[in-house]
Order: C-alpha cells, then structure tokens, then sequence
C-alpha cells in the first residue's frame, strides 16, 4: 500500500490510485485507527510541503520502505530516522528552480513597483499615480545560494543588481560577494531573499536584529518557509517602520497569515505557490511516480535525499 499525507495535483493522486493500492490519510477521520489497521500495510508514503513524516507516523510504518515527497524542502520528515531505518527519500529538486526564482523575481517586483496595489486602485476606480522604487541596479543579498538561490541571483542580475550572499560556507566557485553572517548581509544590501532550506539552524534566522540592520528601506522576501522569520517581529518592524517592506510566499503557521499584515500597502502576500505551475507539479508529479517506480523495480532511484 501507499499512504497519501497530504492533497496533491489531481493528476498525481489518479497515477498513485492507478498504480498502487492507495490510501489517503484524510478519509479516516482518527489517524490513529487508520494506522491500527492499515499500518503495517503501507511500503510508500507521499508527501509535500505541507506534510511528509514525522518519527512517529515512522514509528507506525513498520514495513515503510520510501518517503517521496513532491517537494525540495524535507523539514516535514524525520530524515535522521529515515536513515537509521533504512528508509529511501526522494524529493523533486531541479525541476522547480526556475519556477521558485521566477517567483522571488515577480514578489521583488510586485513589492517594489507596488504592482498588486496599484491593481487593486485601478479596480476600485481609483486611477492614482504614486512613486514608488526602482529595482534595476539594486543590491540583493541572498540567503542560502543553493540551486534556487542560485537561480535567483541570475536573474537579478539581468536587472544589473550587485549580488551578495549568506551561506554556512562561502562558495569559492561563486563571483559574487559573501557574508559570514546574515546581519552584514542585511545591512548590506537593498533587498534580502531568503532561499536557504529549513533546518534547527535557519529557524528564525531573519529575527528583530536582521530586520533592524535591512531597516527602512530594505525589503525582505521570503519563498524559503514561514519558519525562517521569526514572524512576530517582521509584523512589529513593519508597523512601526522599521522595515520597508516584505513579499512573503510563506508564513509561519500557514495557511494562518497574521491579521495585522492585510491592511499593509507595504507588503505583498502570497498563498505558499512558488512551484505552483501546471508545468512544474506536473514535472514535481512524474518525479515523485518515477521515484516510486523506480523503487519498487529495485532500480536506482532518480532524485534520492537517502
Ligand atoms: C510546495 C515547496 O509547496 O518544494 C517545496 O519545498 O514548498 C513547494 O514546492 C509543494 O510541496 C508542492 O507540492
């Protein structure tokens, strides 16, 4: 059997039924009788972003081979326990790199040139011109240069910005310029773009210092997770000015977006879809099914995290 987590693109779910004896976490309204029951049935799971495996849903697995999650971050598995266990993870890097960067992209832009409200001002019939600020030539620092943060450096620097990053270690094939700690990064450039993955060491790596040191005309974009910024102090920076603005595709405790955030012109919010193109699920899709495919044949896997 395999053991849906979380809801996925209908055209993942419809291969997974078509191919597997598939159960869906949702329709069995106690998870415990479900696991009581059907537990030691389940080789595969299928996750995302949202929900993957935790030590304890591990613990009820007893025969679980392979997590494939339909996600690049794994901060919803227990990957330390899926190693001791011997149990595959596979996740879906690559293919949504550009699609996450193209994001980062439009949420600066939006942001910056107030794109989202000047919409809204052209719908209520409100036809008003405001200054607003220039992204081409700007400073963007970038937390975490891996593949998506990589991705996104390039394409700011088709807009002619400097680059510099933060990252655990300075990456000596990279051109652009480094930081040992986020703070500097922060004080140094225009824009700062959280792109690192989530982990006890990047849990609230943007706090109320980060902030203070990006100040008033910085802005802080985030399409990492809501967890890497401690929440309550972006939303206090923002109301009393302290920082310039933030584009957040994530939020600390998502779907719940902190109340006092929509009445603020100064940030554009978005519902966690940086991946969320027809194209790229469909890719994230084929990936987790090849995985799992892959898997079940005794075949080498094709993007294997253990
Ligand atoms: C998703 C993501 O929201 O890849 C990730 O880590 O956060 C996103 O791509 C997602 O899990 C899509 O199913």
């Amino acid at each position: 059997g395999v053991l849906l987590v979380a809801q996925v693109i209908p055209y993942l779910e419809q291969e997974l039924n078509k191919r597997y004896n598939l159960y869906r976490i949702w329709d069995f309204p106690q998870k415990s009788q479900f696991l009581i029951q059907h537990g030691a049935s389940i080789r595969a799971v299928v996750g995302r972003s949202t929900a993957g495996a935790d030590s304890e849903l591990i613990d009820a697995l007893p025969k679980l081979e392979i997590i494939s999650s339909s996600s690049v971050g794994v901060d919803q598995i227990d990957v330390k326990k899926c190693k001791e266990r011997g149990i595959r993870v596979t996740i879906t890097p690559d293919v949504l790199t550009d699609e996450v960067a193209d994001l980062a992209i439009g949420l600066i832009l939006s942001l910056l040139r107030r794109i989202s409200e000047c919409d809204r001002f052209v719908r209520n019939g409100n036809w008003k011109h405001q200054l607003t600020t220039k992204f081409s030539g700007k400073t963007v620092g970038i937390v975490g240069l891996g593949r998506i943060g990589t991705a996104i450096a390039k394409r700011a620097e088709g807009f002619n910005c400097s680059i510099c990053y933060y990252s655990r270690t300075q990456k000596q094939e990279s051109k652009y310029k480094y930081y040992p700690n986020v703070v500097e990064l922060a004080s140094n450039c225009d824009i700062l773009v959280v792109a690192c993955s989530l982990t006890e060491e990047t849990h609230h790596i943007i706090n109320r210092e980060v902030i203070n040191a990006l100040g008033p005309k910085g802005f802080l974009i985030n399409i990492g997770r809501g967890k890497h910024v401690d929440e309550p102090e972006l939303v206090s920076a923002l109301l009393e000015g302290r920082l310039g603005g933030a584009g957040l595709d994530v939020f600390e405790n998502e779907p719940h977006v902190p109340e006092e955030l929509l009445s603020l012109e100064n940030v554009v919010l978005l519902p966690h879809c940086g991946s969320g193109t027809i194209e790229t699920r469909t890719a994230m899709a084929d990936l987790v099914l090849g995985n799992l495919e892959a898997h079940f044949l005794g075949k080498p896997l094709l993007t294997p995290l253990v």
